[in-house]
């Protein structure tokens, strides 16, 4: 058994306890009430659902296993030549809440390239498909027709006791996070760059290779591990996190959940706006023939989207009440990294002008930009433009949270999600009782 999951096991084993004695001894304590205004909206706030791999705090941002991005960053080993930490150390931080050493990361890394092999039927599938299909449903149909390799179903099947569930979770997950990037990859070379797929290189890390696979030199590699890092995990009750969960407590097994948090993933009000704001600035060079427009030009712009009842991309969010971590970590890249990059002069004035106007506006809860205000520009700087794919991106990423949560949820034996519903007609029965 590798290091890795052992130590995930012991971890496990301490860690059933405190959720069998919150169920046993305080089940009946009250977390929270429910309002209409909940009911009817998304459930925005409402304390209904519990992990322990990411937390979002609306002021301070995502904290993975209690560190800040910057500490994360810091914390973690570094791929030698690179400024960024191994995605597979990071994997190890999520899963088991311990900082990895050097040699943890790199049994990682080799445990990864031993699972990584992307089976032929899962291309020969991609390539029966319309070409100009979506590649986030490329992505999602991928990720699906693996489904016939789920190790949890095989043991499912031969009889397994509800207490070692995670165990073949465990490994379906490990399969499917070492494929991510060469799917992905396969996707991008088979529908942008002329049908020319490039073979994975297997002395490179997960980051290192995707950047290989994808036919983008230095750093590319540290710009990839950057992106899956920061789009890993966003605390449960985001869509793609919420829908991978979901889906996994009927005891579907992890190739299905992956399958459908990506679906979630391709809605524009969710991962799809960081494509969405790079259509938008596209549109706006467009009219202004390339011209890196004057902040009034720039409001101008932004109040015409707004008064054609459309949101603007890359703003808002539901949980977090100032500027995005994830944003202010990709736009220090930017300024070290692209500070004269033409599109990142978009996005720079773009932050500054739509905070005051979507406060003006007074409808969104939270002006200030999400991670997805900046990250379309990094790619399109080093040569990624069809920003079709960024959504891919953010899906790799996505799918390590997804998938450590998916095993804590089978660990500490979460059950099937079943919320109740009410009637329009209830609500105004205790509306009126009040
Ligand atoms: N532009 C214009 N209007 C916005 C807005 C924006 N960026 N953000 C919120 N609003 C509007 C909402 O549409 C809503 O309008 P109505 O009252 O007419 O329905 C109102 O402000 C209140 O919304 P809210 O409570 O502030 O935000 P929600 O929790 O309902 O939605 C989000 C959050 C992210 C969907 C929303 O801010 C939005 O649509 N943003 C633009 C899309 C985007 O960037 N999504 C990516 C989020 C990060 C991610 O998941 O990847």
């Amino acid at each position: 058994m590798s290091k890795l999951k052992e130590t995930l096991r012991e971890k496990i084993e301490a860690w059933r306890p405190r959720t069998t004695a919150l169920l046993k001894k305080h089940g009946d304590v009250k977390v929270g009430d429910v309002t209409i205004a909940q009911a009817i909206g998304g459930a925005r706030g409402v304390k209904c659902l519990v992990t322990d791999i990411s937390y979002l705090d609306p002021n301070e941002g995502i904290r993975f296993r209690g560190y800040t991005i910057p500490e994360t960053l810091e914390k973690l080993p570094k791929v030698p030549g690179g400024e960024m930490p191994y995605v597979e150390g990071f994997l190890y931080l999520l899963l088991t809440g311990d900082i990895p050493t050097k040699k943890d990361t790199e049994a990682v890394a080799e445990e990864f390239k031993t699972r990584s092999r992307v089976p032929q039927y899962v291309f020969d599938v991609l390539r029966a498909m319309p070409r100009d299909t979506h590649p986030m449903t490329m992505f999602s149909a991928g990720i699906l027709c693996m489904q016939r390799d789920s190790v949890f179903v095989k043991r499912y099947n031969e009889g397994l006791s509800k207490m070692d569930l995670w165990d073949p979770t465990y490994e379906d997950a490990m399969n499917l996070l070492a494929r991510l990037p060469t799917l992905g990859a396969y996707i991008f070379r088979m529908k942008y760059r002329a049908d020319t797929p490039i073979a994975p290189d297997f002395t490179l890390d997960m980051g290192g290779n995707f950047a290989h696979m994808m036919g983008i030199d230095k750093p590319y590699d540290d710009v990839a591990r950057l992106y899956f890092l920061l789009h890993s995990d966003h605390e449960s009750g985001n869509v793609s996190a919420h829908t991978g969960h979901l889906v996994a407590s009927a005891l579907s097994d992890p190739y299905y959940a992956a399958s459908a948090m990506i679906n979630g993933l391709a809605g524009p009000l969710h991962g799809l706006a960081n494509q969405e704001v790079l259509r938008w600035i596209q549109g706006v060079m467009d009219q202004m023939g390339g011209k890196v427009p004057s902040e009034e030009e720039m409001k101008k712009f932004v109040w015409d989207t707004l008064n054609s009842g459309q949101v603007i991309p890359g703003f808002g969010h539901a949980v977090l009440r100032k500027t995005d971590p994830r944003y202010m970590e990709q736009r220090n890249f930017c300024l070290k990294h692209l500070p004269d990059d033409p599109i990142f002069k978009y996005v720079d004035i773009l932050y500054k002008v739509t905070p005051p106007i979507l406060e003006e506006q007074g409808k969104a809860k939270n002006p200030w930009p999400n991670v997805d205000a900046q990250s379309g520009v990094i790619q399109w700087y080093y040569g990624l433009q069809e920003y079709d794919f960024y959504t891919v991106l953010f899906g790799i990423g996505r799918a390590l949270g997804v998938m450590c949560n998916i095993i804590w949820d089978r660990a500490l034996g979460y059950p099937i999600e079943r919320p109740k519903s009410v009637t329009t007609a209830m609500l105004e029965e205790v509306a009126a009782k009040k």
